[in-house]
């Protein structure tokens, strides 16, 4: 197709927020392109990006309408919810929050003793956690190097314990960062770190000054003892996967000051522009959509890789494993009928170049297709010899050896012996998208979120699919519940499970202390 069409490589790319996206090596013609922009329009795809920018109730089965753009709108804008303009107390969320930010930044707030606060510990899981400790590493050049930042999200203590060990609770702040607040591994963290913090300070009005909640459940905050002046809230069309922008980004902004949070929400806002307002064949979630969806029901292709090409976004690809498998692991359209195509695929993915030396392997001379997004920067944030040129010459040698490959014959004319050359043979064609920014800042990572928000709804548009509800979140919330009382209750339990879960359960509670 290069051969065919070598203007493609100019051509075939697209820019906008600060990113350049080049996707000239996937395995598409114009003509391809034109007809995968036909299914978009066949799906109302237009119309739909309209209804969630307008606030409509797209996400169904819950009732609600998406609203993560309004959390990135500016102060002059109106989206009304049930009547009311919800951006003026957007902005006063977000003045709350940098009011806090700045006296724990200044060291004017202070722990119970007096000390100030150097330690900050976000207590969340899933979309409570994954979006601040990835978006904290992802900016941690930007950040306040005298300031701990720990995220302790699992139920297992290790978490917890491994997370404090080092920590002075006099001088130790904790973000409790749920939702709902009624997640069990978040109010057991909570609570644990409630008893280690009284444990050290002996008084239950050390609470106020070392907690602070983050939530849309003012009661069960107020329940669990943290003063809801000190609650930072938002609202129930904030999906957790898509929370990173609202009070859920406070540990970040503790971490950046309120200025570069805001520059990182103003990426965010120049994406949802972009999206809103450019032609669907200019507009980059689109194409990125599209792209996906050509390998996922044209190819067969069951997952796809992201490789960022840079250490602070190392979290990345597990934070986009969240944004697009929980929205689009669905197999029920909206209608609730099964769906007879492939919906959402598997996202992994490793930094590169780490991931060269493990299972690029596999990408080169596998069996499977695993398009890519290759990531990376112009400039790197710790210049050091010849460290980024060889960096980024290893991503844009990948993408070149993975669309062209190595022939037999280039093989054989290297000297290889005739039962060496199958094995060094790169059959070639493995797409890849590059996406390229000048430098890693806020505004560009506020970007590169919105672009992969957009595009797994983009997605989950043409798949017809709610890409805003988690039921299968909802489904573990409540399964361990009758186990974890069956392993500790003191009398042994009539067990009505499978005879394998019945096993297990037996075998835990052998292996129990006595009570
Ligand atoms: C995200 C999901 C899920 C959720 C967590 C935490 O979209 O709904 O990952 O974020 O289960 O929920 P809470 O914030 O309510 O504790």
């Amino acid at each position: 197709m290069f051969a065919e069409d070598p203007g493609r490589g100019d051509q075939l790319v697209g820019e906008a927020a600060g990113l350049y996206l080049d996707y000239s090596k996937n395995r598409v013609t114009r003509e391809t392109l034109g007809l995968l922009l036909e299914l978009a329009e066949s799906a109302a795809l237009a119309e739909r990006i309209n209804a969630m920018f307008r606030g409509d109730r797209i996400n169904t089965t819950e009732n609600r309408p998406v609203l993560h753009i309004a959390l990135r709108a500016p102060r002059d804008a109106s989206i009304i919810v049930d009547g009311e303009n919800v951006v003026p107390k957007i902005h006063r969320v977000l003045n709350q929050m940098a009011a806090f930010a700045n006296q724990v930044r200044n060291r004017s707030w202070k722990g119970y003793t007096g000390k100030p606060i150097r330690n900050v510990v976000n207590i969340g899981i899933g979309g409570s956690s994954l979006g601040p400790v990835m978006a904290y590493d992802a900016l941690r050049h930007y950040s306040d190097r005298a300031l701990t930042h720990r995220f302790v999200s699992n139920v297992d203590a290790t978490d917890f314990a491994e997370s404090v060990r080092d920590l002075d609770p006099a001088e130790t702040l904790f973000i409790v960062a749920s939702k709902s607040f009624a997640t069990l591994e978040t109010l057991t963290n909570a609570k644990t770190a409630r008893a280690w913090l009284l444990t050290a300070l002996g008084d239950r009005d050390a609470v106020a000054r070392h907690f602070v909640a983050l939530s849309t459940n003012a009661e069960e905050v107020r329940r669990f003892g943290i003063d809801t002046d000190n609650m930072f809230g938002f609202w129930d069309w904030v999906g957790g996967r898509y929370s990173i922008d609202s009070a859920i980004g406070l540990s970040l902004m503790i971490a950046i000051g309120p200025e570069q949070f805001a520059q990182f929400l103003a990426g965010f806002r120049a994406m949802d522009d972009h999206f809103r307002s450019a032609p669907l064949d200019h507009n980059l979630p689109v194409l990125l959509g599209l792209l996906g969806i050509w390998y996922n029901d044209f190819f067969g292709a069951e997952s796809y890789a992201v490789l960022p090409y840079d250490t602070y976004l190392a979290r990345l690809p597990a934070y986009l494993q969240q944004l697009d498998m929980e929205s689009n692991g669905k197999r029920v359209d909206l209608d609730g009928s099964q769906v007879d195509y492939q919906t959402g695929p598997i996202v992994w993915g490793e930094p590169g170049t780490d991931g060269q030396h493990a299972f690029y392997q596999l990408i080169h001379q596998g069996t499977k297709l695993v398009p890519c997004d290759l990531i990376g920067f112009l400039e790197p944030l710790n210049p050091s010899g010849r460290h980024h040129d060889l960096l980024t010459a290893n991503l844009f040698a990948q993408a070149e050896a993975l669309a062209f490959g190595k022939t037999t014959d280039e093989v054989g004319a290297e000297g290889v012996t005739e039962s060496q050359i199958p094995h060094r043979t790169f059959p070639g064609n493995r797409p890849t998208n590059v996406i390229l920014g000048t430098r890693l800042s806020p505004a560009l990572l506020g970007a590169l979120i919105a672009l992969y928000e957009h595009k797994v709804f983009v997605q989950g548009s043409i798949w017809r699919v709610n890409s805003f509800d988690q039921w299968g979140v909802e489904l573990g919330k409540v399964l361990a519940r009758q186990i974890a009382s069956e392993l500790e209750e003191p009398a042994e339990p009539t067990l009505a499970h499978d005879s394998s879960t019945n096993a297990l359960i037996h075998r835990y509670r052998a292996a129990r202390p006595p009570s």
